[in-house]
């Protein structure tokens, strides 16, 4: 994935045309677009491949099952043209190593949920969060997802994982987090979703976001 704007688009709308619509508008602005279940469920996972053409598509289906269930799905989230897929890893090592190892077989890359950005995510996954970090490291993962709710976890997680793997962010713009503060914190992209597919221009929301970035 390209540095070059260091955003990427949770595009969570539901209609396969104005997700086609907004991902041409912004291109030039975002290093990927990430899809999970809203659009998946609406249009089907052919709709990844439609998105593919305009920037690498982020598959996030937050995978959480046994081994076998999730080197299925990695499968076909990869075979639809996904170049990477966001994965829980709470289900333990051997489920993680099973996405890691689909993914590495397709050149694809793997993406942990170490803590989330709701505030809900302090009650379960905070005190787990240094352990999913660690995991992510050792089973060859990607990156990690850390809030940018929370710039200073993202600076904590950041001293776990070292500057070889990639932090993406969410929490930007409606669930209260700066992109400026999460990527002085450490984060390599931000995730932003409703303040660019539901503002008036999503063009020029994403503009301002990458030079707020760049600032
Ligand atoms: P907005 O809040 O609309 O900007 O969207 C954020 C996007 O990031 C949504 O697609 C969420 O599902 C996703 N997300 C979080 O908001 N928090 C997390 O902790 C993890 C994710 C994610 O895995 O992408």
């Amino acid at each position: 994935m390209d540095k070059r704007n260091r955003l990427i688009v949770a595009m969570d709308v539901t209609e396969r045309d104005r997700a086609v619509t907004i991902a041409e508008d912004i291109s030039e602005y975002v290093d990927a677009i990430k899809v999970g279940y809203p659009l998946v469920l609406a249009e089907g996972i052919a709709v990844i491949g439609d998105l593919a053409r305009f920037a690498p598509v982020i598959a996030d289906l937050k995978i959480a099952d046994i081994p076998n269930t999730d080197r299925l799905i990695c499968e076909q989230v990869f075979r639809a043209g996904a170049d990477a897929v966001i994965v829980h890893g709470f289900t333990g090592q051997d489920s993680l190593r099973a996405c890691v190892d689909v993914a590495d077989g397709f050149g694809k890359d793997v993406y942990v949920v170490a803590e989330m950005s709701h505030p809900g995510g302090v009650e379960f996954f905070q005190p787990v969060a240094d352990t999913i970090a660690e995991m992510a490291l050792t089973s060859g993962a990607h990156g990690i997802v850390a809030p940018a709710t929370r710039p200073e976890r993202v600076k904590h997680l950041r001293s776990i994982i070292g500057n070889e793997m990639s932090i993406i962010s969410p929490g930007v713009g409606a669930q209260g987090g700066s992109a400026h503060d999460v990527i002085q914190a450490g984060a390599d992209w931000v995730i932003v979703g409703r303040s660019i597919y539901s503002s008036k221009s999503p063009k020029d929301s994403a503009s301002s976001l990458v030079s707020e970035i760049r600032s």
